[in-house]
């Protein structure tokens, strides 16, 4: 220590949490990260300055993590396999989780800068696809807030979802180079990359004990790398990792080829290996099978695998006693070649017998399902499955013989039950059902809200629900409380904090219901309607400066975000929007509270009709914003480019939360979930968690509208003539006239003729059949509207009576019904 500066405690740049040891870090990294001075650097070297700051004070928890899971004998952890883990933007939730919030934004100030910009200016991982994606990144969250061990295993995407532009009121798709300029979080790993197999043959081989085995000989072996990514809980204390793999070439270079002068020959097998972990793929359609799509799927499957293995050994555990050490769970099918890479790897590597290997192996496995789309539920044609996985084929050939075995032995005679339980869809092209074997393979599944778990119980799963009725149970999902209330919604916090205190926010569904004592309080709800109207003036200066669109503090926000499917019935909304705007123009004196109608979210680059919905809002959007009889008070606006840092400035400006699939179709909904505990008043359906949502706020504080699902099977059953309800209701009627004649395209009347002959032909999601309700449900909302008391108290009731949804429930439960784990943290 220099001399003269014995008197000053000495700061470690790397833990110290005050404002003058924070100080001292950040500018410590911007100059031996970057190469920085404060006069030189740029918004990102500050933001990478921080981000590794904050990473330095994770790094003791999440040490204290990995030893957790590779040093206790008598620890279950929790293996969450899934694709996509759409995580966020970091930053802002590390600080809050740290809770250096304050000393941070000192440090910084001090050196002339603004936290929050910082943490507005962070690039998101868009690793994800949407709700599927989101689910897995709050488990994580509530799984380490709570104290869960757990690793989350996922792909490194080198390019996750497209970025969204609106060009002419069409969407464009652009690559997402979220990497470009590094990403401070994660460290790679090189010590644990592992090699996976593809393509090639099987062959029975008689080894040494004269025993008869199978050796699998892949054609190719790519390297698995992971970049792990600390998820550290609520309190700073404890930290789980998600570990994501990329896929690199075994060898990156052939010196052969290039020293025989075939330069491109030398890089190729690099750049095809590379391939794997390339792209996300942003498939909401039909599935179809993408044999990288399966090359994927297997290679961060059997990544995941061996690194389990490995940490099993290194316990010195044996290998039978796997299920002891991991809890795997499925999200969804997409890893669900697991359940087949385990059975070789225990049978074929490990010499285990096919019936204890089977036994461990459904011990490990927990599978949940997100869908009731036929369509949607994942079917690889054998062939395909066999030239890239010939031995894995050849094991789920044998795990449905056995099964089948077990049915018939179970259901004499009962053929059809055989067929539809296969593993095996015997339909042209023959196909592995990977649903089948998710559930085959597993000792749980689950669905992701009651009516979705009910439906799958007796429609989709009915066979296996009515051979394995113990296997099926229900989590209903939920949403982190830190992310999606403390960290996006920073007013409704502090005063929440302010009446109750803020152990609301790792214990959510205990203490937020306290809130209900101030639901009719004048000055608390005084208070709230200022906190939301400052929250929609935010959202406002962000569609001023990104779309030109005035939006009015004042207007009621109504706000549509999610993926465009036609199952989620954006089209069913611009058709109420159609509506509102002729009452308008037929009437333009009459009193019209001011509305303002958001929309957000992005369509497959291939769904056609999704993407002409999105064309449809944006015409209607400048017809009605632009007419001086509406004079303002209807405003339809498209944010575009949706993604986890734009819904955390959406959800908590919403005054009513779109809802409107048609019942049966979400299998849960975690939107509605955000957009609740942020005081929206949800406009739905009885679909998804709509249900428990509407049981929990009460039907008083919900906006119910359209068929149930049962009604929905009847109408069907009879024969649902679409055009009946365009026909005989003259305000549909005279909305999809408009649309066909060319109303909003300037008298084109090809652009949306697919939209409106598919509304009256076809309408496989009922918007016809829903319109009137829906519209009547909008003169109740507009009602309760004019009633600022009754609404504020509403809205208040909202969140108070939403603690269910949080995901620290969803956890519980998994750990009560599921993974049989306690939670170390309560
Ligand atoms: C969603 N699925 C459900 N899939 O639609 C939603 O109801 C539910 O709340 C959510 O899961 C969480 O349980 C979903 O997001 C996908 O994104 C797939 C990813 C793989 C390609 C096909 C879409």
């Amino acid at each position: 220590m220099p001399k003269g500066r014995k008197d000053k405690p000495r700061l470690d740049v790397r833990t110290d949490c005050t404002a003058v040891g924070l100080r001292q870090a950040v500018l410590d990294n911007l100059y031996y990260i970057s190469g920085n001075t404060p006069a030189t650097a740029s918004p990102d070297d500050w933001y990478c300055a921080v981000a590794y700051c904050m990473r330095d004070r994770m790094l003791k928890a999440w040490n204290e993590g990995i030893e957790r899971i590779t040093k206790a004998l008598d620890l279950r952890a929790v293996a969450y396999l899934s694709a996509e883990f759409l995580i966020g933007p970091q930053l802002g939730s590390n600080v809050l989780a740290l809770g250096i919030a304050e000393p941070l934004r000192e440090a910084l100030a001090s050196l002339g800068q603004d936290l929050d910009a910082i943490v507005d200016g962070e690039h998101e991982p868009g690793l994800g696809n949407g709700g599927l994606g989101r689910l897995a990144a709050c488990y994580m969250d509530s799984m380490a807030t709570l104290g869960v061990p757990a690793i989350g295993y996922g792909i490194h995407y080198e390019f996750g979802m497209f970025t969204q532009a609106i060009r002419d009121g069409w969407q464009v798709e652009m690559a997402d180079k979220w990497l470009r300029k590094g990403f401070p979080w994660e460290i790679v790993q090189h010590e644990f990359a592992v090699e996976v197999g593809l393509g090639g043959s099987a062959e029975t081989f008689l080894d040494t004990g004269g025993r008869l085995r199978v050796r699998w000989t892949p054609e190719k072996r790519i390297l698995a790398v992971p970049h792990d990514i600390p998820v550290i809980g609520y309190g700073g204390t404890f930290c789980n990792v998600l570990r994501l793999w990329s896929a690199e070439a075994v060898d990156a270079f052939d010196f052969g080829s290039f020293t025989s002068g075939e330069y491109g020959k030398a890089v190729e097998e690099k750049i095809l290996s590379e391939t794997i972990s390339k792209v996300l793929y942003p498939n909401d359609e039909p599935y179809q099978g993408k044999v990288l799509r399966l090359g994927q799927q297997y290679f961060f499957a059997a990544a995941s695998l061996k690194d389990m293995l490995r940490i099993q050994q290194m316990l010195g555990k044996p290998l039978d006693a796997f299920h002891t050490t991991f809890a795997i769970q499925l999200n969804d099918t997409h890893p669900a070649v697991a359940v087949a890479e385990l059975m070789r790897l225990f049978v074929d590597e490990h010499d285990m017998e096919w019936e204890r290997a089977w036994a461990v192996t459904t011990k490990c496995f927990s599978y949940t399902n997100h869908t009731l789309l036929p369509e949607a539920l994942e079917k690889w044609p054998v062939e395909l499955f066999g030239g890239l996985l010939p031995r894995h084929l050849e094991i789920i050939y044998e795990i449905n013989r056995r099964f089948l075995v077990e049915v018939r032995a179970a259901y004499p005679g009962d053929e059809g039950l055989a067929a539809r339980l296969s593993l095996i869809d015997e339909a042209s092209p023959r196909s592995v059902r990977m649903a089948h074997l998710a559930v085959v393979g597993s000792h749980a599944v689950n669905g992701v809200a009651a009516l979705h778990t009910e439906l799958l119980k007796t429609h989709v799963m009915q066979d296996f629900a009515a051979i394995t009725p113990q296997k099926f149970c229900n989590v209903t999902n939920g949403v982190t409380p830190r992310r999606f209330l403390a960290l996006c919604n920073p007013r409704l916090a502090a005063c929440i904090t302010s009446r109750i205190g803020n152990a609301w926010i790792n214990r959510f569904e205990d203490e937020i219901v306290r809130l209900e004592a101030f639901a009719d309080d004048p000055e608390f709800q005084a208070q709230w309607r200022g906190i939301k109207r400052a929250n929609k003036a935010v959202l406002a200066v962000l569609a001023e400066k990104r779309l030109g669109v005035a939006l009015h503090p004042d207007a009621i926000f109504d706000v549509q975000v999610k993926r465009f499917h036609e199952y989620k019935r954006q089209h069913l909304n611009i058709l109420r929007v159609i509506a509102l705007y002729n009452a308008i123009k037929h009437d333009p004196g009459a009193e019209f509270s001011p509305l303002a109608v958001l929309f957000g979210g992005k369509a497959a680059p291939g769904y056609f009709m999704a993407k002409r919905v999105i064309k449809l809002i944006h015409n209607v959007a400048r017809v009605v914003n632009a007419d001086p009889d509406v004079g303002g008070r209807l405003t339809v606006a498209y944010i575009p480019n949706f993604n986890v840092r734009v819904g955390q400035v959406v959800y908590p400006a919403a005054d009513i939360s779109q809802q409107i699939s048609l019942a049966g179709k979400e299998a849960s909904g975690t939107g509605n979930m955000k957009f609740g505990i942020n005081g929206a008043v949800t406009m739905g359906t009885l679909d998804g968690a709509n249900v428990e949502m509407r049981q929990c706020v009460g039907a008083e504080n919900f906006f119910l509208f359209g068929l149930t699902a049962p009604e929905v099977i009847e109408v069907k059953r009879n024969g649902y003539d679409p055009r009946v309800y365009a026909a005989t209701d003259p305000v549909l009627g005279q909305a999809l006239d408009m649309v066909a004649s060319g109303a909003f395209s300037a008298g084109d009347r090809d652009i949306f003729r697919p939209i409106v002959e598919n509304l009256l032909y076809q309408d496989e999601y009922m918007v016809l059949a829903d319109f009137a309700s829906y519209m009547q449900c909008q003169a109740s909302v507009m009602e309760a509207c004019r009633d600022t008391t009754r609404f504020t108290r509403m809205s208040i009731q909202n969140v108070a009576r939403l603690g269910k949804f949080s995901s620290d429930r969803s956890i519980r439960d998994y750990c009560r019904d599921i993974w049989k784990i306690t939670p170390e943290l309560g």
